[in-house]
């Protein structure tokens, strides 16, 4: 069986798709290359002493894992010097990274978690990391990017795609032509096209989410899940599944290729407080799991519709199976207008 490389994927979009701009393709096998290294690295464990905290905390108040700042930087230096980024902004970093002024700039903003689920690397559970493509603004065509160029609501998205590091390690992109998994291989170091035109599996009868957050939800998010555990005895009429794995990539994954929905709400106690991040958490998974046939939601509105007001914002988190997203709305709409 021939096999499709990235390299050649990317090639065929940009020739016959006419999606790719040459800039955008070398942006993405960069970050494709930078995450074969983080893979490396992943893999090396004890042995490779990346495992552990350090004494730093990031601009999200988490102390940092190893692993977080060596991938971070590893995905700064492997972009920084090819012409295609006007910046960067990462999970790790407070604010904006420019492009230092010895390389040329281009018209790209890429921002990533460079490891999603850090809290798993220590007990070898899969982390990953999450990218997401806007385009500069071209008023900074003529002045240095800022922060505000960043804020974009999701819809905006050219690219967005993950990696995961678990039992084989996996990068799951779309460039707005559907969803394409590539299997890394280890021999020859080429990401090989493993799926192709992904479309989530609905009416699947599985949930993800932190059990022990109960005391955070609102009564719709409490009756929804309430129901799933009542199963077929309860007004939903079949029995669930529950899968929690404390690393969005994972359960994100999961979802894309078996079905499902996943939620971290906001905290009902606190309106507006979430966990997970709007612009390199939410928006990029939101922007996957819509072009392989879901459905993505703050719990409320499309999260690619929610307004981008600051670069680590959070947001309320619900996609996945379509039916079970809308479920999830219909609940909020009558329980919140009751
Ligand atoms: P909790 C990982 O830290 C993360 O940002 C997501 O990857 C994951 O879905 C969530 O937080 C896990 O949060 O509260 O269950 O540990």
């Amino acid at each position: 069986m021939s096999r499709t490389t990235l390299t050649r994927f990317l090639i065929e979009q940009q020739r016959n798709a006419n999606v790719l701009p040459g800039e955008l393709r070398l942006l993405i096998e960069t970050v494709a290359r930078a995450c074969k290294t983080i893979s490396h690295a992943v893999s090396k464990g004890a042995l490779g002493e990346v495992l552990g905290s350090l004494d730093s905390e990031n601009v999200q108040g988490e102390i940092q894992k190893k692993l977080d700042v060596i991938a971070n930087e590893l995905l700064l230096d492997a972009n920084e010097w090819g012409g295609h980024l006007a910046a960067m902004a990462s999970e790790e970093m407070e604010t904006i990274h420019l492009i230092p002024n010895r390389y040329p700039k281009g018209e790209y903003l890429l921002l990533f978690d460079p490891i999603d689920g850090s809290s798993n690397i220590d007990v070898d559970l899969s982390v990953g990391t999450i990218f997401s493509v806007l385009k500069a603004p071209d008023a900074c065509a003529g002045r240095e990017v800022t922060e505000e160029d960043f804020l974009q609501d999701g819809r905006q998205q050219v690219a967005a795609g993950y990696a995961i590091y678990g039992p084989q390690s996996l990068l799951v992109l779309s460039v707005g032509t559907g969803v394409y998994e590539f299997t890394l291989d280890r021999e020859v170091g080429s990401w090989v096209m493993t799926d192709a035109d992904m479309q989530m599996p609905q009416g699947k009868c599985e949930f993800a989410i932190n059990m022990s957050n109960r005391r955070q939800w609102s009564p719709a998010i409490r009756r929804y899940v309430d129901e799933r555990v009542e199963g077929g005895a309860g007004p939903c009429g079949q029995d669930y599944n529950m899968r929690w794995t404390a690393s969005m990539v994972a359960d994100v994954h999961r979802i894309l290729k078996r079905g499902g929905i996943f939620m971290y709400p906001y905290d009902h106690r606190n309106p507006g407080k979430a966990k997970l991040r709007l612009m390199y958490e939410a928006n990029p998974m939101s922007y996957l799991i819509e072009q392989a046939g879901g459905a993505a939601t703050d719990g409320f509105i499309p999260l690619m519709d929610v307004p981008a007001t600051g670069l680590h914002q959070r947001v309320g988190v619900v996609l996945g199976d379509k039916a079970e997203v809308a479920a999830v709305v219909a609940y909020g709409k009558e329980m919140e207008t009751a």
